[in-house]
């Protein structure tokens, strides 16, 4: 009886910070924030095995939109309808303009604290995976660890034949456009934008026209200029990229597995920028909590925190650029100062362009 009520009183005590906690999280309630990120740090720092759940989210502070809610259209498509081989068969002209221009905005976009703090974890916590969604190289380029990274839908600059039985592959591909055809317009090259139109909308990580805006005319390119097989010379070459309906790659899939069919428990789990929305990527999250999981879910969508289970895990509303850095502070320390050195030691920060 004794244990049972003290149980209780644990329970609603922890059940009132959280709530409290989490309301103050939107609101910004600095007493209640700073209490829930108490309690994050204490299980952070006794956990040994730590997952990550990436998603499109991660990068949104550096510029690159996400798929779904604002942002998720490219013209008039939603973004995801174009990422299906579909959409390449019928049109790969437009689906290569599509992925040229996000090749395009992700090498000109940095990796933001995030990506860093993620990255300083991977190094110095043996147990950690990273499995991310993303495609865009970003977590790379922050120096994470490939060992402790897992690209589970690919990357924009691996290139493959689309002739499966050619089988060529081609990693780390970062010419940019990758042929002349897939240039990104220049203002000047629009017959239906004036210069001044074009500045007005000018995106930071377009060095040109925004072709994803269907207010500015979009060049018809003819298939033979799109990228060609060099293997078989016949044809076309696609992003190495994992479409709706085409399985993870296999090499990624049993790594992950690996870490899971450990027989040990995991302990904490970090969902990141994602809404959980495609498979079997969502799925990771149960598997964590099936091994004995924690789960802090990173968002600033405080409908991503609905799943959670109030007693244990917790829901950090708000940019992970800001967000996640605080909560890893204890183990990497303070990102900042590690983006500072890096910009002083290779006066850029990464190396995505020459
Ligand atoms: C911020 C933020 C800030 C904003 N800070 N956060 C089980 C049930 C039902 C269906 C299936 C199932 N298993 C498989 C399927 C089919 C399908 C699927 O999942 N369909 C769903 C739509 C239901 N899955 C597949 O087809 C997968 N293949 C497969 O399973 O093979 C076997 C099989 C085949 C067929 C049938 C059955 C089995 C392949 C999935 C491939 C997904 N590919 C894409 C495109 C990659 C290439 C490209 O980039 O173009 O991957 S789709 C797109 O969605 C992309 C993303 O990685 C993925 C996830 O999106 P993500 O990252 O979550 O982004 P958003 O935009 O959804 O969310 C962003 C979040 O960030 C939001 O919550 C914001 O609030 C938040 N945010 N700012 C922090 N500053």
């Amino acid at each position: 009886m004794k244990i049972l009520s003290r149980r209780a009183s644990i329970t609603l005590q922890h059940l009132k910070k959280h709530t409290s906690t989490r309301m103050a999280s939107t609101v910004s309630d600095p007493n209640a924030k700073s209490a829930m990120l108490e309690d994050f740090h204490a299980h952070l720092l006794k956990s040994r095995r730590i997952v990550a759940l990436l998603g499109a989210g991660l990068s949104a502070s550096s510029g690159l939109p996400t798929f779904r809610g604002a942002g998720g259209l490219w013209r008039t498509h939603d973004a995801t309808s174009l990422a299906t081989p579909q959409a390449f068969a019928a049109d790969p002209a437009f689906v290569w303009q599509f992925y040229s221009y996000r090749r395009h905005m992700a090498l000109n976009a940095k990796p933001n604290a995030a990506h860093h703090a993620l990255s300083q974890l991977a190094k110095t916590t043996t147990d950690f995976l990273a499995l991310s969604q993303n495609v865009d190289g970003l977590s790379q380029r922050a120096h994470h660890p490939p060992s402790k990274l897992k690209l589970l839908h690919g990357n924009l600059f691996d290139l493959k034949c689309t002739d499966r039985k050619c089988g060529y592959k081609e990693p780390n591909n970062t010419t940019d456009p990758i042929v002349p055809a897939l240039a990104i317009p220049q203002s000047g090259q629009d017959p239906t934008t004036t210069a001044t139109e074009a500045n007005a909308h000018a995106n930071p990580l377009i060095r040109g026209l925004d072709i994803s805006n269907p207010d500015h005319a979009l060049p018809s390119i003819p298939t033979a200029s799109l990228p060609h097989c060099p293997q078989c010379r016949k044809s076309l070459l696609r992003p190495g990229v994992v479409w709706f309906g085409e399985s993870l790659p296999h090499d990624v899939l049993s790594d992950v597995d690996a870490f899971f069919s450990v027989d040990e428990p995991v302990d904490l789990m970090l969902v990141v920028g994602t809404s959980s929305a495609v498979y079997p990527a969502a799925g990771y999250t149960q598997i964590a909590r099936a091994k004995g999981a924690r789960i802090a879910v990173v968002n600033p969508d405080p409908g991503s925190g609905r799943a959670l289970d109030e007693k244990k895990d917790w829901f950090f509303c708000g940019d992970a650029a800001e967000v996640l850095p605080e909560m890893l502070r204890p183990i990497v320390g303070d990102v900042g100062k590690i983006m500072d050195g890096m910009r002083v030691g290779d006066g850029n920060g990464d190396a995505a362009r020459g």
